[in-house]
Order: C-alpha cells, then sequence, then structure tokens
C-alpha cells in the first residue's frame, strides 16, 4: 500500500511514442467510425485521441467523461484512453462502470459535471464484433458533438501528428464503483444509468406513467437490442416506473449485439415489429440503437415515422410536464419531413432547418432558440441534452399516452387529420462503389438547378438546389448538404452520401409527399411514394450509373 492511499496505482511513468499520420482521421456525420480492425493497427487509435488532446486547450485538471456502448473493442479502448488522458494531464475522468455509457448519458454528465468534454465509443447501430465497426466520438462542453471548427481541428492535428503521450502502467480496473488514480490523474467509476435516470424523472410525470403500467390493461415490449439502453431500460421502465419483467427484451449489452445490426428499424427490429404484429401485441412498443440515441415508436400493429414521431412529440409536449410551459421553437434535419414545420405554425413557434447531424441542433438548443428536435433517421431529442435521446422519447411517449389514455395509433391518426399526413420513406443504395456514388452526386450538383418549373408526374418542381447552412447563432455556413427538389404540392425529393458508413457508399434517397384529405391518409407508404421513388430513380440515373434496379434498404 503506497503513503497516498490504497487507490493509487503504482508508480508509472509517461513515455513518447513515436508514430506517423493516417490519412483517414476526418470525423464524419457522427465521430470516427472505422472497422474495429482498423482501429486495432498499432497507434491508430492512440493517434486520434492525442489528436483529440492536440486541439484543445484548457483541460489541464478538468474533468472528461468516458464511456462507449460496449462493443466488442470498448474496453481495450478504454485503458489506452485513460492512461493518454493521464499522460496528457487530465483532472478527473467520469468513467461509466464496465466502460458503458450511453451516448444522452454521456451528454448528461458533462452538462451536469461541468466536464470540458466526453470521448463516446461507439459505431452507433453500424453492426459491433471483431468484423464491425468500431466508432470514437468527442463531445464539447455544452454535452453535445463537437462542431465542424473543432472535428476539423482534430483532423488537422491527426495530418501532422508524430508522437503521442501515454502512460505505461498496468489496466485500471473499470468495473468496481469508486475512486482511484492514474498518476494524479483521479478516475471516478460511476454508475452509468443513476445520473440520466434522475434527469428523466424530472422531466417525466413518473406516476402517470406507473398507473399506466399498474393499470394492467397497458402492456409495453422494449427491445434493447442487446446495445446499451439494456440496462437503462430495466432501471428506468421495470424497476422506476413498475412494468413488468419482461417488459425490456435482449436487455444486456453483448460485444456484438448478438450477431445483428443494433438498428431499430421496421427492417433490423424485425423481432420487435413481429411482436407488435400479433393478435395478442402489446399496446406500445420502442427500440433504440447501439449507443442509446435512437429510437424507434410502434404501436399495436402500427409504425410511427421518425419525422411524424417529433411532430406528435411537439403538438402534444404541453401534456408533459417538464415541456408544459410551452416551446421556444423546434428544428429538423433537413431530409426529415417537414411534418413537424406544421405543428410549428400551429404553436406560433420558429422552426429551423438544418443539415443532417445532431452537431448543428447545438447552437440553437444552447441559445435557446429550440426546445424539440429530431431527425428523419431515428433521432428525437431536446434542451435537456445535447444529444438525441432515444429511452428519453419512449418516456415522452409514455407520458403523453399516459395523460391522454389513447391508442399510439388514435393519437397518430388524429394528427393526421388535424395537420396532413406526410407520406415518408428514405430508399438508400448501400455499398457502392465510391466514385460512382460521387459521380452521382456531382452530375445532380450539375442538373438540378435546370429542374425549377419542371414537372415530375403531377408535382411541379419550385425549388431545387444544392442545401446550404447558415448557423444563425454563429453565422458559420455548412454547404453541399444534399440536393433537393421541392414540388409547389409540398412533394419532395432530397439526395445525400452517408457520412457513417465504413464500407464504399451509402446513397440515400429521402421521398416526401404530402396529404391534406383524411380520406386519403390510409394508402400504404410504399405505395403512396412509388411515383416519387421511379422519378428520383430516373432524375439521378440510378440504374444507369450504378447497375442498381432498387434500394438495398428501404426505412
Ligand atoms: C446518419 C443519419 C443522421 C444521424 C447520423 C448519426 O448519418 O442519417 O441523421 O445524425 O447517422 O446517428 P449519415 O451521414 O449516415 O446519413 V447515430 O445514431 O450514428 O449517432
Ligand atoms: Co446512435
Amino acid at each position: 500500500m503506497s503513503a497516498n492511499g490504497p487507490s493509487l496505482l503504482r508508480t508509472v511513468a509517461v513515455k513518447t511514442i513515436s508514430t506517423r499520420p493516417f490519412e483517414d482521421q476526418r470525423p464524419g456525420t457522427s465521430g470516427l467510425r472505422k472497422k474495429v480492425s482498423e482501429f486495432q493497427v498499432p497507434h491508430y487509435l492512440e493517434n486520434f485521441v492525442q489528436s483529440i488532446f492536440n486541439s484543445l486547450e484548457g483541460f489541464r485538471d478538468a474533468t472528461l467523461v468516458l464511456g462507449g456502448d460496449g462493443r466488442f473493442h470498448n474496453r481495450e479502448a478504454i485503458q489506452s484512453i485513460l492512461k493518454i488522458g493521464a499522460a496528457n494531464g487530465v483532472g478527473r475522468v467520469l468513467l461509466g462502470r464496465g466502460g458503458i455509457l450511453s451516448t444522452p448519458a454521456v451528454s448528461c454528465l458533462i452538462r451536469k459535471y461541468s466536464a470540458f468534454g466526453g470521448i463516446i465509443l461507439s459505431a452507433s447501430h453500424n453492426p459491433g464484433g471483431p468484423e464491425g465497426d468500431f466508432g470514437v466520438k468527442f463531445n464539447v462542453s455544452n454535452g453535445g458533438p463537437a462542431p465542424e471548427s473543432v472535428t476539423e481541428a482534430i483532423y488537422a492535428q491527426s495530418r501532422n501528428i508524430r508522437s503521442y503521450r501515454i502512460f505505461d502502467a498496468a489496466d485500471v480496473d473499470i468495473d468496481q464503483l469508486g475512486c482511484m488514480h492514474l498518476d494524479r490523474m483521479a478516475i471516478e467509476v460511476i454508475n452509468p444509468v443513476a445520473d440520466y435516470a434522475g434527469l428523466m424523472e424530472k422531466l417525466f410525470d413518473f406516476d402517470a406513467i406507473s398507473e399506466l403500467f399498474a393499470s394492467g390493461s397497458f402492456r409495453m415490449r422494449y427491445d434493447a437490442m442487446h446495445a446499451v439502453t439494456g440496462p437503462y431500460a430495466h432501471e428506468i421502465l421495470e424497476r422506476r416506473l413498475g412494468a413488468p419483467a419482461e417488459t425490456v427484451v435482449n436487455g444486456e449489452p453483448l460485444l456484438d449485439f448478438g450477431g445483428k445490426s443494433p438498428d431499430p428499424n421496421l427492417v433490423y427490429a424485425h423481432d420487435l415489429v413481429a411482436a407488435m404484429s400479433g393478435r395478442e401485441a402489446p399496446d406500445f412498443g420502442a427500440a433504440s440503437d447501439g449507443d442509446g440515441d435512437r429510437n424507434m415508436i410502434l404501436g399495436r400493429r402500427f409504425f410511427v415515422t421518425p419525422s411524424d414521431s417529433l411532430a406528435v412529440l411537439a403538438a402534444n409536449a404541453r401534456f408533459v410536464s417538464g415541456y408544459s410551459e410551452g416551446l421556444s421553437g423546434v428544428a429538423r434535419s433537413m431530409p426529415t419531413s417537414r411534418a413537424v414545420d406544421r405543428v410549428a405554425a400551429h404553436l406560433h413557434i420558429p422552426h429551423y432547418e438544418t443539415p443532417t447531424g445532431w452537431k448543428y441542433f447545438g447552437n440553437l438548443l444552447d441559445a435557446g432558440k429550440i426546445t424539440l428536435c429530431g431527425e428523419e433517421s431515428f433521432g428525437t431529442g431536446s434542451d435537456h441534452v445535447r444529444e438525441k435521446d432515444g429511452l428519453w422519447a419512449v418516456l415522452f411517449w409514455l407520458n403523453i399516452l399516459s395523460a391522454r389514455r389513447s391508442s399510439v395509433e388514435q393519437l397518430t391518426r388524429a394528427h393526421w387529420r388535424e395537420y396532413g399526413r406526410h407520406y415518408y420513406s428514405r430508399h438508400d443504395y448501400e455499398g457502392l462503389d465510391k466514385e460512382v456514388a460521387e459521380r452521382v452526386i456531382a452530375d445532380l450538383q450539375e442538373s438540378i438547378a435546370a429542374l425549377k418549373g419542371q414537372r415530375i408526374g403531377t408535382h411541379e418542381v419550385t425549388l431545387s438546389d444544392d442545401f446550404s447552412y447558415l448557423d444563425p447563432v454563429d453565422r458559420s455556413l455548412t454547404e453541399h448538404q444534399g440536393l433537393r427538389i421541392v414540388c409547389s404540392d409540398e412533394a419532395r425529393i432530397v439526395y445525400r452520401l452517408s457520412g457513417t458508413g465504413t464500407e464504399g457508399a451509402t446513397l440515400r434517397i429521402y421521398l416526401e409527399r404530402y396529404e391534406r384529405d383524411p380520406s386519403r391518409q390510409d394508402l400504404d407508404c410504399q405505395a403512396a411514394l412509388a411515383d416519387l421513388a421511379a422519378a428520383a430513380r430516373q432524375i439521378a440515373r440510378i440504374e444507369e450509373k450504378t447497375g442498381r434496379r432498387r434500394p438495398s434498404l428501404i426505412t
């Protein structure tokens, strides 16, 4: 036992390790995401983490939050980051026990404990395991994803790095709660759920939701997809809200998510979809993704699109105690359907349209311009943290259902009757050759402006451009954020390339059509969008350029 107490690890030495830059460490839509095998290349992770520190100032002796979604390589990466952090002078690390923290929980902790930032280890909804993906995200002191100015600075550092600093020390025990030291850096291993669950209790009416579960006439199924939200959902839904023990399924985080994509949509969450389709289906179904920031909402035999979910939450926020004082404004990513814009107009509050990726909501949230925001890609959130938040969205729905005592389907259909229905779908062409996909976009960039004034079937094109965004808070300009074709009757086609994939390129085509007439709000979604989908393929000459006749994934 050393003179400094039992928790002091043995004396350790800083090493400076020579390295060479990797050219491919530019963060994408949501952090640096690569195959596990690429992160296992010696120095790859270390270079990137040192580049984060090199791009920052003023973190010495300050607090860093650290955790991940528990996927393969999570534990190894945590050990390296602890040792690099200590060697760079970090004062304290708040570490989720077992290396586990959901993305929204990291955001909550950064804000609550005034940390200078957080490192999240996750490739979100991408598959895990030795053959799967891994990722590193850096969040800044407001709790949100680093803005582009920061990710670009990290990238610039990664291209010039010549060495990194790391403690030569034995591995740290990350599975016992409590505090220890790595040289002068304190490591507090914390319960990953407690602070987050406490925040949820402040926002929602837990008594009302508990009564709903206790009534016996309401059943729910929550599929954690063997990803990070299992422990959160067991604690919040079952222990604090009293839902029966079988409510949360696949609740144990696994290194490879049980071999499946932890992506909560109709395709990858098919077990849940099947369970919600049967005669004895529960009343409410939900799932979330690898790192817990996405959500899917289902009623009995009924799917709520993420775009509609955002609109329904905004329209019903007055029923939820944490939001009953009203919303300052709302925002959605550009490709997300405009359903929430209608609610904003009705509420006489502003609405904003941002590029894809949560980082663009940060300034609007910090400035108090918006309270709720969301994306079509199963992400919904509010000003309670600075990330999208899967379980938060589920609790928001539960709170509304308990206050209104109507079903998910009744609520959504009533919403459509009042505001009109936005038929919406995203068609993905995955695993394309990168050059081919870039050519599709480049050609559209050339040709799209000429579409204005033309007709697509019955739709007349009123706007066609390459979307750019001027941030109203810091006046930064972000360009080339998707090509959009907007029609007079509010039909819309959007094209963009994914920035989260790790193999080839994925072309996303987003389709939207508006239907005001309640007697025509009951069509099959894909059927309702079929002519727009055909037009979208034709305009971009998808088959000719890619050889693909149909999308590989429809959500
Ligand atoms: C996708 C989604 C985007 C989301 C991002 C991160 O990005 O489209 O809306 O913000 O994933 O989500 P892209 O560039 O592949 O379209 V997550 O849950 O990976 O943090
Ligand atoms: Co995610």
